[in-house]
C-alpha cells in the first residue's frame, strides 16, 4: 500500500487538534494507518537567522515533519498573500483584498522552501496530499525538485467566479501551478465548473468530459469532493449524561424557551452582523416572540493581525450590546455573543438544545457546523436549520430552509418558520438531511478523494 503524506499550512499538536475537530480528524486514521506522515508548518516563528530545519515527530501513530516560519514569511505567505489577498478575494471580498508584490514574492519562496524540505521526505510510491489556499503552488515546486509521485490538492474554500480570480496579480500564474497536480479537488460543482470555466476562457484550456480539463499542456482531473463530517461521533457527544446537564442547565438559567444557535470562526465571510441584524429584525416583526426565544452567538476569534477582523468584532459587540439593551429586559437577554471556543462536546449539546441552527455565510466553501448541527439533533423532537444559499453545503442541505444572507427581512421570516414549524415537517426535513450527512460523511470524502488520486492517469515519465 502506498503511503500518504499530507501537507497543510499548519500542523497543530495531534491530540489538541484532534480534539478540536478538523483535518486532524479526517485524516487521522488515515495517517495511522500506513506509514503515514503529516508535513507543514509548526506554528512557530523565528528570527531570519534562526535554523529553518525540519522537526520529525511521532504522536499516536502520526508521524509528523513541522517546519518553523521566520516573522517575515508568516507576514508575507501567511499574513499577506493567504489572508490580505487570496482569502478575500475567493470569498468575493475584493473591497477587502490587499495586493502587494512582496507579498507575492513571500508567498512563492515559502511554497518553495516547503516543497524543499518535503521532496527529501518523499518515497517511490507515496501519494502527496496537498491541502487549502496557502500551498497552491507546492506541486509546481515539488515537480522542479524532480518529484514525479502522484500530487492532489484539496480546496476548502470557494473557488470563485472567472472575473474575480482574474482580479488576482498573477492569476495566470496560480493556474497554471494548478496543473503540476493530478487531481485538483473542490468543494462543490458549482467551484470545479469556476475553475475549468477560468481556464478555457483565459488559458485556450478543454473540458475533456468525465471531470478531465486540459490546458498547459498537461491533463488533470477537476472535480467537487464536498467535505463531510463523523456524524456518529456528533450524535454521541449530544447524547451523553453530560450534555443531558447541559441543556438542563441551559433551559433553568434562562427565561426563553426556545435558542437560536450561530458558531463560527470571527470571520467577515460568515455573515455575523447581518445574522444579528436578522434577529433583531424577528424581534421588531414578532413581538409575540420576545422574552421566548435567545439567540446564541459562539464566535471564537482568528487571525487577530489582519485587520478586517478587528473590525467585525468591534462591529459584533456593537450589535449584540444594542440590540440588548433596546429589547433586554432584566430577566431576558435576548443575545448572548460568546467570543471564545467552547469543547467540542459542549457545542454539540448547544447545537440540540437549539430549535434552530442559524448558519449564514456570505460565502462558504462547505460549513462543517451546518451539517454537525443537523447530526446532533434528537430524532423524535428536531431542530431546524436556517441555510445560506451562499455556503457550498446548500448544494447538498435541500431540505434546510434556504435563506439569502444579505436580505435580513427573508432572514427573520425564516428564522419565524423555523421556531414554529410543526414537528411532523421537523422530522421530515430532519430525516431528509440525516440521510445526506450521513452518505456524504468524512470518510467517504477522503476515500474517494484518494481513490481519484489513485487512479488518475499520469502522463509523466517515471
Ligand atoms: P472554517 O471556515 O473554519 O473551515 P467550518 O466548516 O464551519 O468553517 O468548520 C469550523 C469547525 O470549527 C467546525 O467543526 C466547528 O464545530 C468548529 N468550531 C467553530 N466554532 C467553534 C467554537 N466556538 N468552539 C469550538 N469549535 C468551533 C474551512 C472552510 C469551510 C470548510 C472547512 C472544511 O472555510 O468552508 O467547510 O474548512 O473544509
Amino acid at each position: 500500500m502506498s503511503r500518504l503524506i499530507v501537507a497543510s499550512n499548519r500542523v497543530t499538536d495531534i491530540d489538541k487538534a484532534v480534539q478540536s475537530g478538523g483535518l486532524a480528524v479526517a485524516l487521522e486514521d488515515a495517517l495511522q494507518r500506513g506509514r503515514g506522515l503529516w508535513f507543514g508548518w509548526d506554528g512557530t516563528t523565528v528570527d531570519e537567522d534562526a535554523s529553518l530545519g525540519i522537526k520529525l515527530q511521532q504522536h499516536n501513530g502520526i508521524r509528523t515533519a513541522t517546519i518553523p516560519l521566520t516573522r517575515r514569511d508568516y507576514e508575507e505567505y501567511y499574513l499577506g498573500f493567504s489572508n490580505r489577498a487570496l482569502w478575500p478575494t475567493f470569498h468575493y471580498r475584493l473591497d477587502l483584498a490587499h495586493f502587494e508584490h512582496a507579498f507575492l514574492e513571500g508567498y512563492r519562496r515559502v511554497n518553495q522552501r516547503l516543497a524543499q524540505s518535503l521532496a527529501a521526505l518523499i518515497e517511490p510510491d507515496d501519494l502527496i496530499w496537498v491541502h487549502d489556499y496557502h500551498l497552491i503552488p507546492l506541486a509546481e515546486e515539488l515537480r522542479q525538485q524532480g518529484v514525479k509521485e502522484r500530487i492532489g490538492f484539496f480546496l476548502h474554500i470557494p473557488f470563485p467566479s472567472p472575473d474575480f480570480f482574474s482580479a488576482i496579480p498573477d492569476h495566470a500564474w496560480l493556474a497554471e501551478v494548478m496543473f503540476a497536480y493530478d487531481v485538483a479537488g473542490f468543494q462543490t460543482t458549482s467551484d470545479a465548473a469556476n475553475f475549468i470555466r477560468y481556464v478555457v476562457e483565459n488559458a485556450g484550456g478543454e473540458a475533456l468530459g468525465d471531470d478531465r480539463v486540459r490546458a498547459y499542456g498537461k491533463t488533470i482531473i477537476a472535480r467537487a469532493f464536498p467535505i463531510g463530517i463523523d456524524p456518529d461521533s456528533v450524535f454521541e457527544m449530544a447524547h451523553t449524561p453530560e450534555a443531558d446537564a447541559h441543556m438542563a442547565r441551559l433551559q433553568r438559567r434562562s427565561m426563553a424557551n426556545m435558542f437560536v444557535l450561530g458558531v463560527d470562526r470571527l470571520d467577515y465571510t460568515k455573515g455575523l452582523p447581518g445574522r444579528m441584524r436578522a434577529f433583531r429584525r424577528l424581534l421588531e416583526l414578532y413581538p409575540d416572540l420576545r422574552k421566548r426565544v435567545t439567540m446564541m452567538q459562539i464566535a471564537p476569534p482568528t487571525r487577530e493581525e489582519v485587520e478586517a477582523y478587528t473590525d467585525i468584532r468591534q462591529e459584533l459587540e456593537g450589535l449584540s450590546g444594542s440590540i440588548n439593551g433596546e429589547f433586554g429586559d432584566f430577566d431576558w437577554t435576548p443575545v448572548r455573543y460568546i467570543h471564545r471556543a467552547i469543547p467540542r462536546a459542549t457545542l454539540a449539546a448547544l447545537f440540540r438544545a437549539s430549535q434552530a441552527g442559524l448558519v449564514t455565510p456570505l460565502r462558504d466553501g462547505m460549513n462543517l457546523v451546518a451539517k454537525e448541527y443537523v447530526a446532533s439533533q434528537d430524532p423524535e423532537d428536531p431542530g431546524v436549520l436556517v441555510l445560506s444559499k451562499f455556503a457550498g453545503a446548500a448544494e447538498d442541505l435541500v431540505e434546510a430552509i434556504p435563506v439569502n444572507p444579505y436580505d435580513t427581512d427573508e432572514v427573520a421570516v425564516a428564522l419565524h418558520t423555523a421556531l414554529t414549524m410543526p414537528v411532523a415537517e421537523r422530522r421530515e426535513r430532519y430525516e431528509s438531511l440525516i440521510v445526506r450527512v450521513r452518505k456524504n460523511n468524512v470518510t467517504r470524502w477522503r476515500e474517494t478523494f484518494l481513490e481519484a488520486l489513485r487512479s488518475a492517469p499520469v502522463e509523466r515519465a517515471s
